[in-house]
């Protein structure tokens, strides 16, 4: 097999360049959908791309392409990439290493003089974090035709800003109906993504090849109480939101410890408490719940276990309630070709490697609806992400990269 050269430096370089695009100071990073620090990482990005001579376009909502034209541009393209927004107080590479590495993939096959037959295109996902809209993957959901235009307009941020006035004010001004993609634009898409998890270190492994993706679901409950003076409202007859919020809470963890599946999850990531005064008895509290597993049956029993948690502590505390069930996704299976494909060059470069499901969500598994989709996992330091000490060696991270760029130039060449 041909070794293609990597341009290790300058990958790093950049991933540190475009760190530095962040509302929190360093090492931890927090990029947020549209905003100031977001659309100055993508000034930044779209300069990368131009200097690698790729063609580039954007969409109504800021999804960014950039395409190697291969030989035969008629035909479906193999597509890679990833995401550069990052939530609060977060990491430097989870999606970056995907877009930047998906970049370098690209300029290695260009310098070894590789000419694809099918282009190869990056995708710069807009919004894969939940963070300003609460659903994540808003960009390659609406790709693949899951989020429709409709539901984009009447999606407003907890200020009450709404999705078409921010994406339009950061220059994307097209018409949201053009932005699903025909299921003949890609033959193939690939993602390379840190694992955020502990098992490729903990196997001293070099490559994960990824078989599925964990279905996720999110909640949103807006729990509405009675408030009034800490000292003189007696507890009885008191209604105290955050009280019936904090049995939801626990029931939530109980919920997957008790679901009997090794990959259930659930996570209170979000709690905001009304007025939030010590000496006021909250009247509102509103809580964001994520739930996930592997399996579907599993992770519909937690989803089902915590809507009826919600409607009895509310009925028996007398508390109002808003339920939003924001996304119950499918989990999505790896194109077996594509793993085959990934598997036999990992083989044939001689990396150590295991197949395994990722647990975390990606837009791989929207992209799962246009066509036959992989993942390449990196290793994370101590399995940790979406925190400041998330970390991938540059050595792991290139590996990465040529395992993409030749499983791509493989696929390209089909
Ligand atoms: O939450 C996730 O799984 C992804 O990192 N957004
Ligand atoms: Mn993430
Ligand atoms: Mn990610």
């Amino acid at each position: 097999m041909t070794r293609l050269s990597i341009n290790t430096p300058r990958l790093i370089s950049e991933i540190n360049q475009l760190a530095t695009f962040s509302d929190a100071p360093a090492p931890a990073v927090t990029r947020i959908l549209y905003s100031d620090q977001d659309q100055a990482a993508r000034v930044w990005l779209r300069q990368r791309i131009l200097d690698a001579g790729l063609t580039m376009r954007e969409d109504a909502l800021g999804n960014l392409f950039a395409r190697l034209i291969g030989s035969d541009p008629t035909l479906p393209a193999v597509g890679t990439g990833s995401h550069i927004d990052a939530i609060p107080h977060s990491g430097k590479y989870d999606g970056v290493v995907g877009v930047l590495g998906g970049l370098e993939a690209i300029r290695a096959l260009q310098e070894a003089g590789i000419k694809p037959k099918r282009s190869i295109e990056l995708v710069m996902f807009t919004a894969e974090e939940p963070t300003r809209f609460g659903i994540g993957c808003l960009g390659s959901r609406a790709m693949a035709g899951t989020l429709k235009p409709a539901e984009l307009l009447a999606m407003t941020d907890s200020d009450g800003a709404n999705l078409d006035d921010l994406r339009k004010g950061a220059g994307f001004t097209q018409s949201l109906d053009t932005v699903q993609l025909s299921p003949e634009t890609y033959s193939s898409f690939i993602e390379l993504h840190i694992e955020q998890g502990p098992r490729l270190e903990r196997d001293k492994l070099q490559i994960g090849i990824v078989t599925s993706i964990a279905a996720p679901a999110t909640l949103r409950v807006v729990l509405h109480g009675d408030g009034g003076h800490a000292g003189a409202t007696l507890m009885p007859g008191r209604r105290d939101a955050l009280v019936a919020a904090s049995e939801i809470v626990q029931d939530v963890e109980r919920a997957a410890h008790e679901s009997g599946s090794p990959d259930a999850v659930a996570t209170v990531g979000l709690l905001q408490v009304h007025p939030g005064a010590v000496n006021s008895i909250p009247s509102k509290v509103t809580l964001e719940i994520d739930i996930r597993d592997t399996r579907l049956d599993s992770r519909d029993g937690m989803v089902d276990r915590v809507l009826a948690k919600i409607e009895e502590v509310c009925e028996r505390r007398k508390i109002g309630r808003d339920v939003e069930v924001l996304n119950r996704d499918d989990p999505c299976q790896s194109g077996p070709h594509i793993i085959k494909a990934a598997e036999s060059v990992t083989q044939e470069l001689g990396y150590s490697y295991k197949k395994l499901v990722s647990r975390a969500y990606h837009d791989t598994l929207f992209m799962a609806q246009l066509c036959p989709t992989a993942m390449i996992f990196v290793p994370s330091e101590n399995g940790y992400s979406h925190r400041p000490e998330e970390y991938t060696t540059d050595e792991e991270i290139a590996r990465g990269v040529e395992v993409l760029a030749l499983t791509m130039a493989k696929l390209a060449n089909e």
